[in-house]
């Protein structure tokens, strides 16, 4: 068993890590900390013969140092997230995409709406996979998030990225993946009775892989035969299934 989260895949995933620990540093010291206090002075104070209660009005030191110390350890932890949340969540400080997917959430499955052979988004050529978005390794990813009917949230541990998807508005969410690989992609939003089963993969392809994978599914959007790519498997492995735009 590993106590240690799983490494992250992401160029964002460190910071988000160490904050993480930083945290769970600071609240391990505070809760094991009160739990000693807690318990030395149960056995402290126990009953005992002889022994009367004493009753105080309260102090104002202890009160003004408990204020003050917790204040200062949640401002801290505000200013260093400060830069970490700007550079993940702020669309002003996003870079340059080198590849744009809209997706679409809904009860209870995912939209994955690529660029056809334009390189443009919401044009006529676009297509859609269900559950499986792909993408390219080591380039910045912009995703324009939606939902159609209720709020999801668009969830990969491994980049540790998770977004609301909400219902009426289009936001950008952004990644860029280190590791070719398949990761898990969950919806973290209680959406419905079929939340359980609202999950998919999130495909990062090598450069030239992804070019075959997109080579392939421009082609068959177009119901012509796949071009055959030396050296790629991918065409049986596909599990996402073609759908049609609405
Ligand atoms: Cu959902």
């Amino acid at each position: 068993m590993n106590w240690l989260l799983d490494p992250s895949v992401s160029t964002f995933g460190p910071d988000i890590d160490r904050l993480y620990y930083i945290i769970l540093v600071i609240t391990g010291i505070v809760f094991v900390l009160t739990e000693f206090l807690l318990f030395y002075f149960l056995f402290k104070y126990r009953k005992k013969e002889g022994r009367k209660a004493e009753y105080i009005h309260g102090s104002t030191k202890a009160e003004v140092i408990w204020t003050a110390v917790p204040f200062v350890i949640v401002v801290g932890i505000g200013l260093i997230s400060v830069p970490v949340w700007d550079r993940i969540k702020q669309p002003t400080q996003f870079p340059d995409p080198g590849y744009e997917i809209m997706i679409s959430a809904r009860q209870f499955e995912w939209d994955a709406v690529h660029p056809g052979a334009d390189g443009e988004l919401g044009t006529e050529d676009d297509f859609v996979v269900l559950n499986r978005v792909d993408v390219p390794v080591n380039e910045p990813v912009l995703i324009h998030l939606e939902a159609e009917d209720v709020i999801h949230s668009f969830y990969v541990p491994d980049f540790r990225l998770k977004q609301d998807a909400v219902p009426g508005m289009t936001l950008q969410v952004w990644f860029e993946v280190t590791e070719p690989g398949e990761y898990t992609l969950g919806c973290a939003e209680l959406c419905g009775i079929g939340h359980y089963r609202m999950d998919g993969v999130v495909v990062v392809h090598t450069e030239e892989d992804f070019q075959a994978w997109e080579a392939e599914r421009i082609a068959r959007h177009r119901g012509e035969e796949a071009p055959r790519v030396e050296g790629y498997a991918a065409a049986e492995e596909l599990e996402g299934d073609d759908a049609e735009l609405d």
